[in-house]
């Protein structure tokens, strides 16, 4: 069965129940669950029903949290496939739209919808947003509007615009509701401050970008678009050299814009909604897809501290040396909220990261002795057979905590005592 066919068979489910229904909705916390989440509340709106909203943390009680509200009928969305044995105990209809790994068979009350299942590669061609788009769709053809939100959630989620994705893109040009256009990845008012606040690229040993500046003899103040061509030739050949020195092998300096018709640049989009969901903010996430103006006004604030935040993290990890395993390299953090972020950007752009190894945050919670875990791989480590997902899973499993994801990207918990023994544990799955 492909993708589009399943969803139908959800559209036709919710059909199925009185409009006075109040479907509940949770989606996950970060950008792609924020953008899923919503293309679900519009068009579960658009169809008639009303809905309850929430944004939430994959954790082991999440399901006795809904239970206890009585529920009529529960749509996830980009979160749900690590829950579906105990959703049982919901005792009403539930969907699941989602696209993370999943052990167990969903029991008789969940259509549970899941892009694995469809021969789409969930790293990759469809996130939760493709997966919600397309219940959107098969709730209503012309739904295809909410590409603009799915391209966020795709974007957030790091994925490719291939398999479903592309369709989605496909859809939202074909219906002048998104435009392509190519830009530069280096942003900003000036030249200065275009080099001290990039995140990708990082540069390293940038908390002040003058002396580098200075030294090609380029104007601090005069924004990248108004240098003029031999300018720009010397400073990213020169900003080329630098990333290469740091380790960075995949370096493009412009990239393809989205620009959504409603939601203008979707990367930005993307970018406030990883803001609201790191600074438990998601409400104002919603707002932002639900096209509501003060969400989007607030939301700038915080996306502006949140990248002050991790700037300053990973200039404190510049200096640092990860511990390293055989098979792993990790570091602590006490961001826990940025853990995943902090891991990936060290993994792509400081040298000292770089050994071919996944890298694993570990941030301890004081308050409840436990360890949040966040790990990112590379495309190269993937294709060799790692999966973090997987690993991270069972190493967290065998010490009582648990964990899952992608094999690109994962997360879990484990109880602080067992710290050690989890580390061992997560070298032996990493092995081969
Ligand atoms: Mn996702």
């Amino acid at each position: 069965m492909k993708l589009e066919e399943a969803v139908q068979y959800a559209g036709d489910l919710l059909k199925s129940v009185p409009k006075n229904t109040r479907v509940r909705i949770i989606g996950h916390v970060d950008a792609d669950g924020i953008a899923a989440a919503s293309i679900v509340a519009i068009a579960v709106a658009r169809a008639g029903f009303r809905f309850h909203i929430s944004i939430k943390r994959t954790e082991p009680d999440l399901v006795d949290q809904i239970k206890k509200e009585k529920n009529e009928f529960v749509i996830c969305a980009d979160i749900g496939s690590s829950y579906l044995a105990q959703m049982e105990q919901l005792s009403c209809p539930v969907i699941v739209l989602d696209h993370h790994q999943y052990e167990e068979d969903a029991p008789s009350n969940v259509m549970f919808i899941n892009a694995l299942l469809y021969g789409l590669d969930g790293s990759k061609e469809a996130c939760g947003s493709s997966v919600a788009y397309a219940f959107a769709l098969a709730l209503d053809e012309h739904n295809t509007d909410l590409s603009q939100l799915a391209v966020s959630g795709i974007l957030g989620d790091k994925q490719r615009f291939d398999g479903y994705n592309r369709k989605i893109l496909e859809d939202g040009i074909a219906k002048g509701v998104i435009d392509e256009q190519e830009e530069y990845v280096l942003r900003g008012n000036s030249l200065k401050e275009a080099l001290e606040n990039s995140l990708e690229p990082y540069f390293s040993g940038f908390s002040s970008a003058t002396p580098f500046i200075e030294r090609l003899g380029l104007p601090l103040h005069v924004p990248l678009e108004e240098l003029d061509d031999a300018q720009q030739k010397k400073l990213l050949s020169a900003l080329t050299l630098k990333l290469l020195e740091q380790g960075v092998d995949n370096i493009e300096w412009k990239t393809i814009g989205y620009h959504g018709k409603k939601y203008g640049d979707l990367r930005d989009i993307t970018s406030k909604l990883n803001a609201c969901a790191r600074f438990n903010e998601a409400g104002m996430g919603v707002g932002i897809c639900l096209g509501d103006e003060a969400s989007l006004k607030k939301a700038h604030m915080i996306q502006e501290r949140y990248r002050d935040e991790i700037r300053k993290e990973m200039r404190k990890l510049e200096q640092e040396e990860p511990h390293e395993r055989s098979h792993y390299l990790y570091f602590y953090t006490d961001k826990p909220s940025l853990s995943g972020v902090l891991a990936g950007l060290s993994l792509a752009y400081l040298p000292q990261f770089k050994k071919g190894k996944p890298v694993f945050a570990l941030a301890v919670r004081n308050r409840d002795s436990l360890i949040d875990i966040s790990s990112r791989a590379d495309d190269a480590m993937v294709e060799q057979g790692l999966n973090l997902g997987e690993a991270l899973r069972r190493a967290a499993e065998k010490v009582g905590g648990m964990g899952g994801g992608h094999p690109i990207a994962a997360g879990g918990r484990i109880d602080r005592k067992r710290e050690q023994e989890f580390l061992e544990e997560l070298d032996r799955e990493l092995g081969p």
